[in-house]
């Protein structure tokens, strides 16, 4: 009946649509496509011939062991191949033809006789294998592994790959993740305020815990088991000392016991002078016994609710926050302190690097590199560095942070951003699997060639004993979770390149498009080859050529290259494109602040020049001349004129590509998308605009022949504001 009600829904909108502009009807159509989810939707797969080949594959299931978890992939696996094949699958404890079989060598003698020791041997606690084999004369599929959360996971991959109609007949899967901590961070108030959140609000209701345990809690532990993530820390690095309360730890053990049986782990960000702001104590300096044993007693307290508490996330002597520095200690002593609290108990401190500041008088991209580099070898174990992918802050494109590789004894953990700070908020088309790979697959060349950045985060390049990985999330209680649709992609390809960084953008983005948009062959060739493009074509209309950080001030929401005159000269615009009448960009050579030198040769050397710098890199690391020959042959002014140009014109066309499949993506997703590229297109006009307007009031030359003068007057767009822009840090 449901069904009968939905596609007549479709048909409806359909002929509406015959007659109607597009921005009028959304409203009416609930088909129930609104995008809550996300990529585990296991629509019925309508090729027939292919649903039967599945059916006679699979024909019952044994599922060993009655943990929740093992709970938790009866109830997957029977939702979705209800979903899937429109039939629920018998569960049966005898052997059979054609049987799923899932289970650990512990709980499933079948497991046990399969002759997978030795592989199951190497798989560690989170790997696991998917089979097609005989067993006892009958041809059956095995999802194996040493837990139940791997065979969690190998549960996903399964379904994975029926929901991208791919072959399960000769399966010969073994996966095992290459980062240890794959971590998303929430940058959540306690008062629901989401810090560069623009999804609504956070989706941790703090008043109504511990007893109200919204179904979203479990759906979004769902959906991150699915892609591998295993940890989440629950509250903002600019954190509220109150979150370790035992008002506040005894909410925090509720969402831990509903995140425990999908493999997630909950770590908290903390406010270093907690022992100040909540403990009675004078001083929170971290070599002063009582305030060391503070942190033992607070440890043990959280242990004591939460047996697998992960550890600690911490911003400490930046922007503001306390620190190890305010009691003339160092990063390393600040984060011993608190690593030797948690040691006992397996947690772990993650300590951000994220640090720079205005009386140190070294340019700001140089600053964490100064800070930590000499620290290395001086943390304890159970500490990683948590470094942000770029030297200054989640840029639409930075080269990646000279930190990586220049700490053989320090784990460092990758923090990307998935939230759209810099990129557009959350009505911006921006598929960032390309930039994640991007900074993966760079080269540090720390040990020679092939030192890239992914073998430093996994611990590959230096052996060290632990790796991890942070994504800043991008989730709030918006019905579809971050927003804008297209955007659930980026908290997707984040957890899968978390467990696989060897995957390509590509791949995920297909693989995601199949899962959420559906399986039809145009839709996920042009929904690919769209979010493929889609991050190039921002950097264009927002800072080609290397220029950063020109967002207008505070809330980041549009252009704002004039902005000038704050409290410090690193926070404005005109300190990082250094425009005037001679030319663009920071000079970040030897000849100038020498930036350059924190990278290993060779990379160093490309950088050093304007002739060997990646293009994409040229005005992050020179100031040129107007007239400087691009390597198009145009000069640097019409270049980075055409490039703006390219970039708006280019979401223009994004916008006809996705009307094209309007008959083949359900109304309210196709509706939604098409809303935010119409908004997308006028806000890429208006960054061409004002940054084209802004630099010519430099260059004073004109805009290259055949490109239209760019419209409005700069000093409107000086004078526009956005006083309630979401997201705002507070
Ligand atoms: C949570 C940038 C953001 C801040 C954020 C900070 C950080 O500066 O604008 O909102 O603070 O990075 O990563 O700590």
């Amino acid at each position: 009946m449901l069904t009968i009600q939905k596609y007549s829904a479709r048909i409806i909108f359909g002929l509406l649509l015959c007659f109607t502009a597009h921005a009028s009807f959304a409203q009416f159509f609930f088909d129930g496509e609104d995008g809550y989810r996300l990529w585990l939707r296991y629509e019925p797969i309508t090729d027939r011939k292919l649903a039967k080949q599945y059916q006679q594959q699979i024909q019952s299931l044994q599922i060993a062991g009655d943990s929740q978890t093992n709970t938790i992939i009866r109830k997957e696996l029977h939702h979705a191949l209800s979903g899937l094949l429109g039939d629920s699958l018998a569960e049966s404890q005898q052997l059979k033809n054609r049987q799923l079989i899932i289970g650990t060598p512990l709980n499933s003698s079948l497991i046990g006789e399969a002759g997978l020791a030795e592989e199951l041997a190497n798989l560690g606690n989170e790997g696991y294998l998917l089979r097609s084999i005989k067993l006892r004369g009958k041809q059956v599929t095995l999802i194996a592994g040493n837990t139940d959360v791997a065979t969690l996971y190998g549960t996903f991959h399964f379904l994975r790959l029926l929901q991208t109609h791919q072959p399960i007949d000769s399966l010969a899967v073994k996966s095992t993740p290459k980062m240890d901590l794959r971590v998303l961070n929430h940058w959540d108030n306690l008062d629901r305020h989401v810090e560069r959140g623009y999804a609504g609000q956070s989706i941790w209701d703090w008043h109504k815990l511990p007893e109200y345990k919204e179904q979203r809690y479990y759906d979004y532990a769902r959906a991150n088991a699915s892609i591998g993530i295993n940890g989440t820390v629950l509250n903002n690095v600019n954190a509220d000392p109150l979150i370790l309360t035992p008002q506040y730890l005894e909410k925090v053990a509720s969402l831990a016991d509903i995140f425990r049986p999908y493999g997630i782990k909950v770590y908290l960000s903390i406010k270093f002078s907690s022992p100040q702001l909540i403990g009675g104590m004078s001083t929170s300096d971290p070599l002063n016994p009582a305030v060391q044993k503070w942190w033992r007693d607070k440890a043990q307290e959280i242990y004591k609710r939460i047996p697998d508490f992960g550890g600690f996330l911490v911003k400490a002597n930046s922007e503001g926050q306390p620190g190890p520095g305010d009691f003339g200690r160092s990063h390393a002593q600040g984060a011993n302190m608190l690593a030797e609290a948690l040691e006992p108990h397996g947690g772990i401190v993650m300590w951000r690097a994220f640090v720079y500041a205005a009386e140190k008088n070294e340019e700001r991209s140089k600053q964490a590199y100064s800070e930590f580099k000499p620290l290395d070898g001086q943390f304890h174990k159970n500490v990683l560095v948590q470094v942000k992918n770029g030297p200054i802050d989640f840029q639409p494109r930075e080269p990646f942070s000279p930190l990586f590789g220049a700490t053989p004894q320090t784990p460092l953990m990758m923090e990307f951003q998935i939230t759209m700070e810099y990129l557009g908020f959350s009505t911006h088309w921006v598929y960032l699997g390309p930039m994640y790979k991007e900074v993966l697959d760079a080269d540090t060349f720390a040990k020679g060639a092939g030192s890239t950045v992914a073998k430093v985060v996994d611990g590959s390049l230096f052996n060290n004993s632990i790796s991890g990985i942070a994504g800043v999330a991008n989730i709030g209680t918006d019905r579809n979770w971050t927003g804008h649709i297209i955007l659930q992609s980026n908290w997707y390809v984040f957890g899968r390149l978390a467990w696989d960084h060897q995957l390509s953008a590509r791949e995920i983005a297909e693989e995601w498009v199949r899962m959420t948009l559906g399986n039809d062959s145009e839709v996920v060739t042009k929904v690919t080859d769209l979010m493929m493009a889609s991050r190039e074509i921002t950097v264009n209309y927002m800072t080609p050529l290397g220029l950063h950080h020109i967002m207008a001030e505070g809330h980041h929401y549009g252009p704002g290259p004039w902005v000038k005159d704050l409290g410090r000269d690193d926070w404005t615009s005109v300190y990082y494109h250094r425009a005037d009448k001679n030319g663009i960009g920071f000079d970040r050579s030897p000849n100038g602040v020498n930036a350059v030198e924190q990278y290993f040769p060779p990379v160093r050397d490309l950088y050093t020049s304007p002739e060997t710098v990646p293009e994409e890199f040229l005005l992050w690391f020179h100031h040129l001349s107007w007239d400087y020959k691009t390597r198009s042959g145009r000069t640097l002014w019409n270049e980075l004129v055409h490039r703006y140009y390219d970039g708006a014109a280019a979401v223009g066309d994004m916008a006809q590509t996705w009307d094209s499949l309007q008959e083949k993506i359900a109304p309210q997703p196709f509706h939604q998308i098409q809303m935010a590229l119409d908004i997308q297109e006028k806000e890429a006009l208006w960054w061409r605009n004002a940054c084209v307007l802004y630099f010519q009031s430099f260059s004073d030359r004109p805009i290259p022949e055949g490109l239209e003068k760019p419209q409005g007057r700069l000093q409107d767009y000086i004078e526009m504001q956005f006083p309630h822009a979401p997201g705002q840090g507070k």
